[in-house]
């Protein structure tokens, strides 16, 4: 049985939709973020030593980076969400799993953080024109590489959509910027629409503090 280390509003979310895509039984333990600091709480790190989410516990091991999870879930339980390692798709399947922590998490993260100082008074020149030429340069790219598509890879869900849509979904919903990426907003409005999104959202939404 997998158990699904939960964070609250958090890339757990991936591992949640994954695991209700494929249909396999799972446990999920529950933890919520510290509403002042917004870090996970000090029992995570007993599961992990860094305390963060999403980490599954899983035949013996302690598996953490949602890249990592949803590869190893997707090659073990679930190969058709994923090209054949021969298949030209699979070269586009891998830089898109990889693409969403490195590079696209990178410029909306410090677009977030940006904006939390700024509610401060706080003015970060060199961080703030960074932070700016980054989100444009890998958002419009995105935005255009979407232009014609409803999935990232060979037309069809794959694991890369699970690593992508939650980025993307962030940078459409906590940053409002549907109106700025028009693409990146219908391919995230179609993933809303699949079961296994609308069933992690409840199980999400569901989650109350006990
Ligand atoms: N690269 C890691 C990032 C994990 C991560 O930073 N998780 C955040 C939630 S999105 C977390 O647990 N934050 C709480 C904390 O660090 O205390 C992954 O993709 O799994």
């Amino acid at each position: 049985m997998i158990t699904l280390h939960h964070l609250d509003q958090s890339r757990s979310f991936r591992i949640l939709w994954l695991l209700e895509e494929i249909k396999q039984p799972y446990e999920l333990k529950k933890y919520y973020r510290d509403l002042i600091t917004h870090l996970a709480p000090e029992s995570l790190k007993v599961i992990h030593p860094l305390g963060k989410s999403p980490v599954i516990e899983w035949n013996g091991k302690v598996v953490i980076e949602s890249g990592a999870i949803v590869e190893l879930l997707i090659q073990k339980l679930a190969p058709q969400l994923a090209p054949d390692l021969d298949d030209p798709d699979y070269v586009d399947y891998l830089q898109w799993i990889h693409f969403s922590e490195s590079s696209a998490m990178v410029p909306y993260l410090l677009k977030i953080f940006n904006s939390i100082e700024s509610q401060h008074g706080t003015k970060l020149v060199f961080l703030e024109n960074y932070a700016q030429v980054e989100f444009d340069k890998v958002f419009s790219f995105l935005n255009g590489y979407l232009k014609d598509k409803k999935y990232f890879v060979a037309d069809r869900l794959t694991g890369a959509d699970f690593m992508m849509g939650f980025a993307l979904n962030s940078l459409i919903y906590q940053l409002n910027q549907a109106e700025n990426y028009p693409y990146i907003n219908r391919y995230v409005d179609g993933l809303t629409k699949l079961d296994s999104w609308k069933n992690a959202v409840k199980i999400e939404n569901s989650l109350s503090l006990d």
